[in-house]
């Protein structure tokens, strides 16, 4: 499997997103697929439901498959994927944070709200990459959207729940500010988005915004599983409340690098 190539890298750079067209062999894919579906049907203890009772579809999210499923604990250490998150982020260790899986099962109208993911997490540091790796293909208008650049604004959002309704996590920092209204003001804006095949991956900054529709389609499911990787810069840094997902135990004090059971670091 190719790794990034220097152009790739300096798109993602200035982009925030970039999508890496078959980044991982079909295997892995149909390995993913299994533990993604076996995990459905038996979830773990952070899974929530965001479709409401009786509505159409299913809006299914769950955390940290690596620990519960052997295909995605050796997604983490064997796959290319840290080798292509330190080739993005310019680093020489890479810490494995954690998983987000997001499926949307076909006619699901919820979409994901537009966020940015590094407020939800107590996390300092630029280095920080999410790989988001559809399992079935996508189409365009079913993609994660990301706004082109946006990694690069200095402006932090207040993270909400993704569930409908979009409540505000309780945590107080004072970078956070409200989220603009970005569907109104599309148009002074730049939007990345891919028909994706399995295999091609998005690669993303922990700072772009993102959002994406419901499943449009009446019969294709949307399984995307998301990995989230650090690099050298990346410090643990206690918030104020609620981060996202909950993960505690680590032993991690404020400043300390992320290296830790919880967050093992696999390249480097
Ligand atoms: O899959 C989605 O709908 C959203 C993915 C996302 O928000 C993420 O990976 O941070």
């Amino acid at each position: 499997m190719a790794l990034p190539t220097e152009s790739e890298i300096a798109r993602y750079r200035e982009d925030g997103a970039i999508c890496l067209r078959g980044a991982f062999s079909l295997d892995w894919i149909e390995r993913l697929r299994a533990a993604v579906d076996a995990d459905m049907a038996s979830p773990g203890p952070m899974v929530r439901l965001n479709t409401p009772a009786g509505a159409p579809g299913l809006f299914f999210v769950d955390f940290q498959l690596w620990q519960r499923h052997d295909a995605a604990r050796a997604f983490v250490h064997d796959s290319p994927a840290k080798d292509i998150a330190a080739r993005l982020m310019g680093s020489r260790e890479v810490v494995y944070y954690h998983d987000h899986l997001l499926v949307k099962e076909p006619g699901t109208q919820e979409r994901t709200p537009w966020h940015h993911d590094q407020p939800y997490y107590p996390i300092d540091g630029e280095q920080i990459v999410s790989l988001w790796l559809p399992l079935d293909p996508v189409d365009r208008a079913t993609c994660v959207e990301y706004v082109r650049g946006s990694h690069r604004w200095g402006r932090w959002f207040q993270p909400k729940f993704f569930k409908q309704g979009g409540v505000d996590l309780n945590v107080q920092d004072p970078r956070f500010e409200p989220l603009p209204d970005l569907d109104a003001e599309r148009g002074a804006h730049e939007f990345l988005a891919w028909d994706m095949e399995p295999g091609d991956v998005i690669a993303f900054h922990a700072l772009t915004l993102h959002g994406a529709s419901g499943n449009r389609s009446a019969s294709r499911r949307r399984r995307a599983w998301a990995t989230r990787w650090c690099g050298d810069d990346a410090r643990y840094a206690q918030r104020l409340g609620q981060v996202s997902p909950p993960l505690e135990g680590h032993g991690l004090k404020p400043g300390d690098r992320l290296e830790c059971a919880m967050f093992p670091k696999v390249l480097g």
